[in-house]
């Protein structure tokens, strides 16, 4: 009998990376497996889509002026929103940042295209605990972008630090708190909760995170990622679940935000570039990847977003750069990974719990 191949490889994983139910309606198109070395000439133009507030102010501009290039920018507020998009046959991007729990499913539906790495000069820059990551080992498709942790945001003007989860479950603050519009770190939040991993597949887990959560849900004014920063300066909600980063660019703008990582454990997580193979702007896509990875430009992006950097020559442009977790941070801290099978139950759950 013949060994797999690699093709095999990445057709069963599929399956086992988005679920039967997304699998029933999305055709995959034939994994590419190799990385051309020749990407051919730079084209004028590059789609990107990104998160929202994940840039620096500069870095789209800069790269525009020197490479000639005109960049049409969108930005999405979950992982779900960008692969929806995409599996719903949104065509013309080029370059996208998804968190390593979906890049497998990316692979798997032959949406990733191989990094040409010959293209990639400056990668020296990057930090060798960002590379080589479970999600994507060897780095054959992904840059790491940005790294986090999930937490809680607060006003320190009217709430005293939140030292966990169940805050949440208080009902002191209730129409005061928001947790994010973002199944894997709600429900991810709830098993923690419970000391139990935010990757749990086990349904009575599951069933448990899912009465938590809606448990807390009567207490929120609404599940809202990014766009809360905005509720939490003007002062409309006190505590909020939120992304480190995205806290950061708040309390730089009013220093009543702070911001608490919860006693009972949480998520890091790292975001990457990724080259979409329907792309048409392959060439310019790894020039963009080449230029983000340049020190200063790489300290723009992370000053501007508040987020640790992966580039490790960028670090010591920053004035305030995010530490890399140490060894005891980790104890604390859970990667979020690909469910496999599990993916459509929490898909299931997470829908209930919006309902609810
Ligand atoms: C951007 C936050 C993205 C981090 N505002 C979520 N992985």
């Amino acid at each position: 009998m013949s060994r797999p191949s690699r093709r095999d490889f990445l057709r069963a994983g599929a399956a086992a990376a988005l679920g039967a139910a997304a699998q029933a309606c999305y055709t995959p198109g034939p994994p590419v497996t190799e990385a051309p070395a020749d990407l051919g000439p730079l084209t004028p133009d590059l789609h990107l889509y990104n998160w929202s507030d994940y840039i620096g102010p500069d870095t789209v501009a800069g790269f525009e002026r020197e490479f000639g290039v005109r960049v049409t920018y969108d930005t999405y507020e979950s992982n779900e929103e960008l692969l929806a998009k995409l599996q719903a046959g949104a065509v013309g991007y080029d370059l996208v940042v998804p968190a390593g729990n979906v890049v497998p499913a990316f692979v798997a539906l032959g949406l990733a295209q191989p990094l040409s790495r010959g293209y990639l000069t400056n990668w020296g820059n990057l930090a060798p605990a960002l590379l080589d990551p479970p999600f994507d080992p060897g780095n054959g498709y992904t840059v790491p972008w940005q790294w986090g942790l999930t937490g809680i945001a607060y006003r320190r003007d009217r709430v005293p630090p939140p030292s966990g989860w169940g805050v949440f479950h208080d009902a002191a603050w209730r129409g005061r708190m928001t947790m994010l519009d973002d199944q894997r770190d709600v429900l991810g939040a709830w098993l923690k909760y419970r000391g139990l991993s935010l990757n749990a597949t086990d349904p009575d887990q599951l069933a448990r995170a899912r009465g938590d959560a809606i448990t807390a849900k009567a207490n929120l004014r609404g599940f809202k990622s990014a766009p809360v920063k905005g509720d939490l300066l003007a002062g409309d909600v006190w505590i909020a679940q939120l992304w480190n980063g995205d806290a950061n660019q708040a309390a730089a703008e009013d220093d009543r935000i702070a911001f608490a990582l919860p006693q009972e454990g949480t998520a890091v997580w790292t975001d990457s570039l990724l080259v979409l193979a329907s792309g048409s702007n392959k060439r310019t896509a790894h020039e963009f990847i080449n230029y983000t990875l340049r020190p200063g430009v790489a300290a723009g992006i992370a000053r501007a977003t508040g987020y640790g950097s992966p580039n490790e020559a960028a670090q010591a442009l920053l004035e305030r750069p995010v530490p890399y977790p140490t060894q005891d941070d980790l104890l604390r801290l859970e990667y979020q990974l690909d469910l496999g099978e599990a993916t459509g139950a929490w898909d299931r759950i997470w829908t209930e719990v919006k309902a609810a």
